[in-house]
């Protein structure tokens, strides 16, 4: 075991017990948490500070879209009582402050080498060790090497035809300047109605003489109802605070809800408004996701929440023709990730907003000043990519890692991510990835999600240590016998029948297969529980 004193290390030949890539909210709580059972430990980030998501995406109105009570971290009871948040859903900055306040308050970032990106990284089968390749030149080696790189760090690039062309001003949601931009006065088209999209239009409407948006697919849209925390949401919390985490801890999505046994399907119209009303005024995605018990699996189930949507779109946008454009039809409600907004359907109603339908009218090319479609040319002072990310995979295979055999990770998973609960890849002795393909990950809250992706992998390796032992990797049995679970789980859903980036469809090129495990955040932690406690079961371990 190497010492743990990684604070000393010189970078430059450095090594240590475990590397983590990534500072966000994974990489953050690992490091911590690893650091307190002595394990040497190095974050590596590409970016300038800790925060990952919310240091990247600061678009005008980017909020989380779990009630910030519930995606916070609860593995220490004493932060919780030093962080109070103002809002139901808090703003970027102000998660970002979060993230920040807690790396001061563990003082992480002594651990932390920032502007520092991770390009390879190779397994020593002889020495049990993994060689960490980074963009400033210097390797590191170590043990246990961890991907905490996010779900949704990868900005998907552009995939229009001409879009390096335009000689305007170009913003990426997801690389947002830090400064701000104002677009006061100025022709904006924004292409991508997404979460991103959705939040950023109303307010980029504000400000912009002109504002085009460029919709392919529309989206589930339902008003956050943002404002300060609520009681009713607060009272559970102050009461008994164990008793709710626990709660979050064992629930379908990571945030405590009534799992309903309603079934849309035999129940009558008057069931359906209520509930879906109720569902509709909490301005929450899970009430929402979870109106009916059979709404995810039957098309009918799922046609009546997804009607009520389409009911509240056309009170809200005046032009019927627009509403009707504006309402998903192509996709089963929640099989892509539904939006919370603040008036992005009202947005529609004003005059200097315009929404092109890109199926009718396909962009044939983005021009030096700006978007060509076939009849029609328009012209823009800046254009926004509101178009997503590689989700779930690309940021883990955008670093070249190469295993026992020579084998690269993203030739392993050339057909679809192949892991063992989502943790680990057989053939990849010692690399972990946090929140990876397989587990529940982007399908519930993900605060719940990380903690306890890094509370199995600490134990895990103290279990190593406690063992005498170096080494664990899954079986080929373990993981195909996971795969086809994941596989059979979402098969009995309707998430497969959508075009969503869940699927890896909106990527050209990407293999179809549904990324995160439906299976739940009660059933998948009991499964992982269940699997150390059996001695690591499915695991090789030596
Ligand atoms: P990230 O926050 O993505 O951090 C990963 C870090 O790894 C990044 O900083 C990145 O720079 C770094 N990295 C990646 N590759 C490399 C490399 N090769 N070398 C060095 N560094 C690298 N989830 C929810 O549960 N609720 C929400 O409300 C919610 N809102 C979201 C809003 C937005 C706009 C987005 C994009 C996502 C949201 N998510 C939400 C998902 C969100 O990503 C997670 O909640 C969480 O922040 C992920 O934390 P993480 O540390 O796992 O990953
Ligand atoms: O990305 P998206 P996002 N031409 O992939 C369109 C989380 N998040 O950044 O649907 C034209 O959802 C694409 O069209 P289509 C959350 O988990 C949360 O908005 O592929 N259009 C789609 O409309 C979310 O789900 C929040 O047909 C193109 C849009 O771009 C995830 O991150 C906020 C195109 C991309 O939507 C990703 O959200 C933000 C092309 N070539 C993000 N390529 C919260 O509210 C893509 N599009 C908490």
């Amino acid at each position: 075991m190497v010492e743990p004193s990684s604070k000393d290390i010189s970078p430059a030949t450095a090594t240590v017990d475990v590397v983590v890539v990534g500072a966000g909210f994974s990489g953050l709580y690992l490091l911590h948490k690893l650091r307190q059972l002595g394990f040497s430990t190095r974050v590596l980030e590409a970016a300038g500070d800790v925060g990952g998501t919310w240091y990247w995406n600061r678009y005008p109105g980017a909020r989380c879209d779990i009630p910030t009570t519930d995606y916070t971290y609860s593995f220490d009871p004493d932060l919780e009582k030093a962080w109070t948040w103002s809002e139901k859903y808090a703003t970027q900055p102000e998660i970002l402050r979060y993230a920040q306040f807690v790396a001061e308050r563990y003082d992480l970032r002594r651990d932390i080498d920032f502007d520092t990106r991770v390009v390879a990284a190779r397994w020593d089968d002889e020495a049990e060790h993994w060689q960490v390749r980074t963009d400033t030149g210097r390797d590191i080696r170590c043990r246990y090497y961890v991907m905490a790189s996010g779900c949704l760090s990868l900005p998907k690039t552009p995939d229009i035809p001409g879009a390096e062309r335009f000689k305007g001003e170009v913003f990426f949601t997801s690389r947002w300047p830090h400064e701000g931009v104002d677009f006061s006065g100025k022709r904006v088209a924004v292409i991508g109605t997404g979460s991103s999209g959705i939040q950023s239009i109303p307010i980029m409407a504000r400000q912009a003489s002109q504002l085009t948006v460029f919709q392919r697919t529309p989206n589930f849209s339902i008003p956050a109802g943002n404002g300060p925390v609520r009681p009713e949401r607060r009272a559970p919390l102050e009461a008994d605070r164990e008793a709710y985490r626990r709660e979050a801890k064992w629930s379908r999505a990571g945030v405590p809800n009534e799992q309903t046994q309603v079934y849309g399907r035999y129940s009558p119209p008057q069931v359906h408004r209520e509930r879906f009303e109720a569902a509709w005024q909490s301005g929450e995605l899970i009430p929402m996701l979870a109106v009916f018990a059979d709404q995810i699996l039957f098309r009918d189930a799922n046609a009546i929440v997804a009607g009520m949507v389409h009911e509240k779109i056309r009170e809200v946008v005046q032009d019927p023709q627009l509403a009707e454009l504006l309402s998903p039809r192509d996709h089963p409600f929640g099989t892509k990730r539904p939006c919370l907004d603040s008036g992005y359907y009202a947005t529609f109603n004003l005059p200097h907003v315009r929404l092109v339908d890109l199926r009718r009218h396909p962009i044939e090319t983005i021009t030096e000043t700006g978007i060509a479609l076939a009849g029609e040319t328009m012209a823009f002072d800046a254009i926004v990519y509101a178009t997503g990310f590689d989700a779930m995979t690309g940021a883990i295979v955008s670093v070249d890692i190469t295993g026992r055999d020579g084998i690269t990770l993203k030739q392993k998973w050339a057909h679809g991510p192949q892991t063992y609960l989502g943790l680990m890849a057989a053939g990849f002795p010692n690399l972990f990835t946090i929140t990876g393909p397989g587990s529940p990950s982007v399908l519930s809250n993900m605060m719940v999600s990380i903690e306890q992706h890094v509370d199995w992998l600490a134990d895990c390796l103290v279990r190593l240590r406690a063992d005498g032992m170096t080494t664990i990797e899954p079986t080929e049995t373990a993981e195909t016998g996971w795969v086809t679970h994941v596989n059979d789980c979402a098969g009995i859903t309707l998430y497969p029948t959508a075009d969503s980036w869940y699927m890896g469809a909106n990527v050209p090129g990407k293999p179809r297969g549904f990324l995160p495990y439906v299976g739940g955040v009660d059933a998948y932690r009991g499964a992982c529980d269940e699997v150390a406690a059996c001695d690591y079961l499915g695991f090789r371990r030596s």
